[in-house]
């Protein structure tokens, strides 16, 4: 005798489990994926502030490395107008570079003495911090330009106009940085001059952002974020 109707009892059944093994997948996939992308959103954006922070920091070394502190006809090759300890201040250095292709004797570094036999260019540069730019930023306390970063500044290198005042833009070496900062680090007599670098990068998770709060936090320099700070001693050669 046939018993159709447990046949189908037994279908619906079957169906429901079904249904609700296969919806568990689905909502084990989606909320999978979430994560993946959330993990993925993280991984790149602290690649991105890492490689930036220290490219930035090696690009200001590089400079830092191709100038020095003795006399100049009566002037420092290179000087600092040395901000306070506050990492949100513009900073300036007026420096003489060396000679492309000019010969370095590298036996008199080292030994306390300035060297004058460098190579000096005959002109001199500006390197500087600053947070205004043709774009319309200013050091104002507010994100200008909508990437929630608040007060955001660049590193700019300059012809030197006269007395240290900004002239042509002869490259610029970082934006959009946290902070950047340049100390004079006092060692013992004998030492090379010798300076602390250190440059600051963040990024906003975008995938983070999923309240009202968090957008307010975000707009206002918080919320989540990455952030990454590279810092080194650069040794000028006089
Ligand atoms: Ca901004
Ligand atoms: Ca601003």
């Amino acid at each position: 005798m046939k018993k159709p109707s447990l046949k189908r009892t037994l279908t619906l059944l079957e169906v429901i489990i079904a249904s609700t093994i296969f919806s568990l997948l689905i909502l084990t996939v989606v909320v999978a994926s979430d994560g993946v992308l959330a993990t993925s959103s993280v991984v790149y954006n602290r690649t991105y502030v890492e490689m930036e922070a220290e490219k930035v920091l090696n690009l200001i070394k590089d400079e830092i490395g191709r100038t020095g502190e003795s006399d100049d006809g009566g002037t420092p090759r290179m000087a600092l107008d040395e901000a306070p300890a506050d990492p949100g201040v513009e900073w300036s250095l007026v420096y003489t570079p060396l000679q492309n292709g000019g010969t370095v004797n590298w036996t008199q570094f080292g030994t306390g003495t300035p060297y004058d036999g460098l190579p000096w260019q005959g002109t001199r540069n500006v390197m500087r911090y600053e947070l205004t730019d043709p774009m319309g930023q200013d050091a104002n306390g507010t994100d200008d330009d909508g990437d929630y970063l608040v007060d955001e500044g660049r590193v700019v290198i300059y012809t030197d106009a006269g007395g240290g005042t900004p002239g042509a833009v002869i490259a610029v070496l970082g934006v959009e940085l946290s902070t950047c900062q340049l100390t004079r680090v006092n060692l013992t007599d004998g030492r090379l001059p010798t300076y602390r670098i250190s440059v600051s990068l963040e990024r906003v998770l975008r995938h983070a952002v999923k309240t009202n709060a968090d957008v307010a936090a975000i707009n206002a320099g918080a919320g989540p974020r990455v952030r990454h700070t590279a810092s080194m001693l650069a040794i000028a050669p006089n």
